[in-house]
């Protein structure tokens, strides 16, 4: 099995996106390197910016983040990542989940964070983000938790949201995909 071996990005309703996710300890070390470049794999084909592991199984406290997969590639792998410090200014931003393909809606989210976390060397990170990088990290830190973009706007919005992807799952099975 190589290192870029792809792995299958689970859909909504799999209860897997609705656990929480544990923290990665030191037993972890090897599983998390062998899980990292398959993460950001997986997030480059789909294509996808962000990845967190429960999207594809695992419920570790673990993301991969790059906003430029096209340009040069520049990839953050986020061990245990936890927002210390949030902005009161919000945001407003379009989002998208691979886990909820081809649906979208507007995300008010604190428009500046601090996040912390371990690389894959166990040293201690820290950086200030705003921008889609703010939106991006909120979100997959989200899914560490089970919570999914959609829990951040209306009942309303979400349940079309939810019934229309229910529909076009059910239309892909039924033609094969
Ligand atoms: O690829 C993704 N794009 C995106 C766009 C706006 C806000 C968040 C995201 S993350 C998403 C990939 C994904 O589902 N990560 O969990
Ligand atoms: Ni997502």
């Amino acid at each position: 099995m190589s290192d870029t071996d792809l792995l299958p990005i689970l859909l909504v309703p799999d209860a897997r996106l609705r656990a929480k996710a544990r923290p990665v300890g030191p037993g972890d070390a090897e599983a998390v390197r062998a899980l990292a470049p398959r993460m950001l794999a997986t997030m480059y084909k789909a294509p996808g910016i962000g990845l967190a592991a429960p999207q594809i199984g695992e419920l570790l406290r673990l993301v991969v983040i790059d906003l430029q997969p096209e340009d040069q590639p520049q990839p953050y792998v986020m061990v245990n990542p936890e927002i210390v410090a949030a902005s009161t200014g919000l945001a407003a931003r379009e989002e998208g989940c691979l886990s909820l393909p081809n649906q979208y809606a507007e995300v008010t989210r604190p428009a500046e964070v601090k996040v912390r976390w371990q690389d894959l060397d166990g040293s201690r990170r820290e950086m200030q983000a705003d921008g889609l990088l703010a939106t991006c990290i909120q979100h997959e830190i989200d899914h560490l938790n089970g919570v999914l973009f959609v829990d951040h706007i209306s009942a309303l919005k979400r349940n079309m949201l939810l019934r229309k992807l229910a529909k076009e799952l059910k239309g892909r099975q039924r033609d094969g995909e």
